[in-house]
């Protein structure tokens, strides 16, 4: 790790290597483009990035192939950028942790990759994806993502849906048999989302990319990579959606940002929207003592200059730090304690000399029919929550 920059405070909230925190070089390096507006940065090279992290505290960083190599290069050009690249890692002991492909810039996936009506264009998929695996474990990933951004549709007279699960659930077969033919460390980790940049995504959200993952022929080899913008975008509550993941033994990866609900995917600054929804998150992945990258996949507003652009960076890092903090003195918080104590005497409470947890025999089913239950009596007991959630929100607005 190269000098930190002295912008920024020395303190228990600065981020260090061991944090595991890393950055998309699609992240730092976007140059704010959007859809409505040209480029207001200078494109910056990986080498760069990777030195500019360094000093910020960040652990690694991770790409897509195009990141790093023009779709155009030609090998002596390939073979120059990835010195030059490894150059920088051994410099700064920056890592790659996570590597992708890039299915859905290049005008040829404008119909989709995987699930592309094409079957050229669904070989060439596979065939870009292979290379850039080969790419990716090079460097020394061992998670990989597949975010389909092009797999979807706009019509659906266009294609059935059960087609395109069908030859989704073909190459990711394929793609693990690749992984284990070459004897590669590799886990795969499917990111979902509900549209954009087509009208609507296939397998939109992290639910219905779990159902998916155990219709495959190694499920032991893939995953999900969540991400908070993909899930709030429809609507939904991220940490349950992790939880989930978690409880399954499915989160292989985590796509960090900011979102709020309804809109178009804005990939905001962690933690910069609803840092309730925050707390929560990084409430579940510390308590679960969760060991994965915390992987930052967002941009800095339109309106930065390059400064603008690690001051995003930092504070991401930061915000999370500080949320962690709120995460401990929840924890060690005595009224907080104590309504959690009694909630879980609740939860611990026999019925009929049976339970708390409930396994089926007859015996049991026969003596849980019979017992006399005080429903009233147990209705009449308040649950404290207005109570637990005050405190809880005390803590984050650092009263606490
Ligand atoms: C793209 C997308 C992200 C994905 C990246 C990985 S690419 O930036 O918006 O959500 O995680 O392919
Ligand atoms: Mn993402
Ligand atoms: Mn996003």
């Amino acid at each position: 790790m190269s000098q930190r920059p002295s912008r920024y405070p020395n303190d228990k909230f600065t981020p260090r290597p061991e944090d595991h925190f890393t950055f998309g070089l699609w992240t730092v390096g976007n140059p704010g483009r959007d859809p409505f507006g040209h480029p207001v940065r200078a494109v910056m090279s990986p080498v760069k990035i990777v030195h500019e992290l360094s000093k910020l505290g960040a652990y690694g960083v991770n790409l897509h192939d195009e990141d790093l190599i023009p779709f155009e290069a030609s090998p002596a050009e390939r073979d120059k950028i990835l010195r030059d690249f490894k150059g920088a890692l051994a410099e700064t002991g920056m890592k790659v942790p996570m590597a992708t492909t890039n299915l859905f810039s290049q005008p040829v996936f404008r119909e989709g990759a995987f699930t592309s009506n094409d079957a050229q264009v669904r070989a060439l998929a596979l065939a870009k994806t292979m290379k850039s695996i080969d790419l990716g474990v090079e460097l020394g990933a061992s998670t990989y993502v597949f975010w389909g951004g092009r797999e979807g549709v706009e019509t659906n007279a266009s294609k059935d849906p059960r087609d395109a699960v069908k030859r989704f659930r073909e190459a990711l077969n394929f793609l693990c048999e690749y992984v284990r033919d070459n004897g590669y460390n590799l886990k795969f980790a499917l990111e979902a989302k509900p549209n954009e940049p087509r009208g609507d995504l296939f397998l939109p959200t992290s639910g219905h990319m779990l159902a998916f993952i155990y219709t495959l022929d190694h499920p032991d080899m893939v995953g999900l990579n969540p991400e908070v913008a993909h899930e709030v975008m429809p609507g939904l509550d991220f940490s349950h959606v992790v939880g989930q993941a978690l409880e399954a033994g499915k989160l292989f990866h985590i796509d960090l940002n900011g979102q709020k609900p309804g809109r178009y995917d804005q990939d905001l600054r962690f933690a910069s929207e609803d840092q309730k929804g925050a707390f929560f998150l990084v409430k579940l992945l510390e308590d679960s003592r969760w060991d994965g990258m915390r992987h930052f996949d967002s941009h800095a507003y339109r309106t930065e200059d390059e400064q603008g652009v690690w001051d995003f960076a930092y504070y991401s890092m930061r915000s999370y730090l500080i949320l962690k903090e709120k995460v401990a003195r929840f924890h060690a918080d005595a009224d907080i304690r104590e309504i959690l104590a009694t909630l879980e005497k609740r939860n611990t409470a026999q019925t009929g000399g049976l339970g708390p947890s409930f396994k089926y025999d007859k015996k049991t089913a026969a003596a849980l029919k019979g017992f006399s239950f005080d429903a009233t009596g147990l209705a009449a007991k308040g649950y404290e929550y207005e109570r637990l959630d005050q405190l809880t929100t005390e803590v984050l607005l650092g009263v606490r």
